[in-house]
């Protein structure tokens, strides 16, 4: 009994360690949410923009292929919702699997948004991400989060605590 008590105290101990640890390395500033969109995925670009990512100096916190519900997709760009390429939208994230991943760098969300480009691929600088892989601006091949609150809530809302390393 009171070795289960010991042991259940050092088992809450490690897990406020590792919760500490974690909010210090997500810290603002710290990471970004990226998706590889559903055209890029079927298109077997998944490899190719996960390398310009690492390349890029970002580390992979946290990485799964999931197939949005259209519920789920119109939780996540909620914040369009008034925009008439809502629907469209919508429709496009939620039609085929994403990887959804947490990236980790110093000053990462405006590194990750210079590293993908502009939202239209037509202006999108030489070298980004939607230069490279993304055909038009509704199917711009990722999407990268625009600000550090954004970042945090976006990656809360894909990935559990368990899912983050
Ligand atoms: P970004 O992804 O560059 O932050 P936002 O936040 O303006 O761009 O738009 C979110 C997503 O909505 C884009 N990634 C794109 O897929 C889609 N989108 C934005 N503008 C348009 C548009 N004019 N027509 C169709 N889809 C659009």
């Amino acid at each position: 009994m009171a070795i289960k008590k010991v042991e259940g105290q050092m088992l809450d101990h490690e897990n406020k360690m590792m919760e500490k640890f974690r909010k210090e390395r997500e810290k603002k500033g710290k990471i970004t949410f990226t998706m590889i969109k559903p055209e890029a995925v079927a298109a077997n670009n998944v490899g190719g923009i996960l390398k310009m990512i690492e390349d890029a100096g970002f580390r992979i916190l946290a990485m799964k292929k999931v197939l949005l519900s259209k519920e789920r997709a119109s939780s996540f760009y909620e914040v369009h919702k008034e925009r008439p390429f809502y629907g469209e939208l919508v429709d496009y994230m939620s039609g085929g699997p994403i990887i959804a991943a947490i990236l980790e760098k110093d000053n990462a969300v405006a590194d990750f948004r210079n590293l993908i480009g502009a939202t239209n691929p037509a202006e999108a600088a030489e070298g980004t991400i939607r230069k490279i892989y993304a055909t038009s601006m509704g199917e711009n091949a990722v999407h990268g989060s625009d600000s550090d609150e954004n970042a945090i809530i976006e990656s809360d809302f894909h990935f559990s605590s368990e899912e983050r390393f």
